[in-house]
């Protein structure tokens, strides 16, 4: 037992004996020393293993690991339809049309929606704190329209150009839209936060129809986590969309009930950019029936 004490276990098998002359050499002598020994106890284990049987040789295996990643974000900039996900409520998808608008046109529609527009400044407030809306924006329908628990009041007289741009888009996805939201960027600290379209007054999957015009933004989607995830997103699935001028970006299905959305600050400087968001807004009776 004392013996068996004093020896080592060593990769599966029992080393030999230990050289107590060497070791004692070892332990008090120089490091050329402390080397022969060490050389001569490896030596000897080698010699022993290669006596053993494959069968009772020890193969080390790593312990398989299981290491979690955040996938990596999926990037869509070629026009195309594209499922997203398929659950848990149901198909999200995108559908991208860059150049929806040619360029010499989306040219002077930003100049003009710039100008001619009636932009306003919207302050928040949170815990008691109020806090400017990163963003300018107007809002345009026949209802009032409420988020953050902010309501903008309607602008009932469409600006010619938008009235234009609606026919358009739905002339072209055989949808219908009474309302839109206007955002304007108006540099590279501009940005919208991480939020998903799921207000009751726009029902069930709603289809939304986002036009984007001057600067590139990255538009940005993230899956919402499953309850046993505990609100945590860093393994949940995304998607990056850089929307430039002239570009439709639809979301369909559940885009808004399984997925959020936001457009980042970003670090480089950016000029401004306008996006307009065209949607279909129901009273509460209709909304519930959607
Ligand atoms: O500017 C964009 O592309 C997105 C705007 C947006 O998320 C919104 O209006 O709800």
């Amino acid at each position: 037992m004392e013996d068996k004490r004093q020896r080592a276990r060593v990769q599966g098998g029992w080393a030999g004996p230990v050289n107590n002359r060497a070791a004692s050499r070892a332990a008090s002598g120089t490091s050329s020393h402390r080397n022969q020994a060490f050389a001569s106890t490896t030596q000897s284990r080698v010699r022993r293993e290669e006596q053993l049987p494959p069968e009772r040789q020890f193969v080390f295996k790593a312990p398989e690991e299981v290491v979690r990643r955040p996938p990596e974000p999926k990037r869509i900039e070629n026009q195309g339809v594209y499922e997203i996900s398929t659950s848990p409520s149901g198909i999200s998808r995108i559908h991208l049309i860059p150049g929806f608008i040619d360029l010499n046109e989306a040219d002077w529609m930003f100049e003009q929606l710039l100008q001619e527009i009636p932009w306003r400044q919207r302050t928040h407030i949170r815990q008691d704190l109020s806090y400017d809306e990163p963003r300018l924006t107007a809002w345009y329908g026949e209802l009032p329209y409420t988020y953050s628990r902010l309501t903008m009041k309607a602008n009932a007289d469409w600006h010619p150009l938008l009235t234009m741009l609606k026919d358009r888009i739905e002339d072209f996805t055989k949808h219908s839209f009474n309302s839109l939201l206007c955002n304007l960027y108006r540099n590279e600290k501009d940005s919208v936060d991480w939020h998903s379209d799921d207000e009751p007054e726009l029902g069930r999957n709603p289809v939304i129809a986002s036009l984007s015009l001057g600067a590139t933004r990255m538009f940005e989607m993230r899956k919402k986590p499953l309850p046993e995830e505990n609100n945590d997103f860093t393994y949940v699935q995304r998607v990056h969309i850089p929307l430039d001028h002239g570009t439709l970006l639809m979301m369909e299905g559940a885009a808004q009930e399984d997925w959020q959305h936001r457009v980042p600050k970003e670090y480089h400087s950016r000029e401004a950019r306008v996006n307009l968001t065209f949607r279909t807004m129901y009273s509460d009776s209709e909304a519930m029936r959607t």
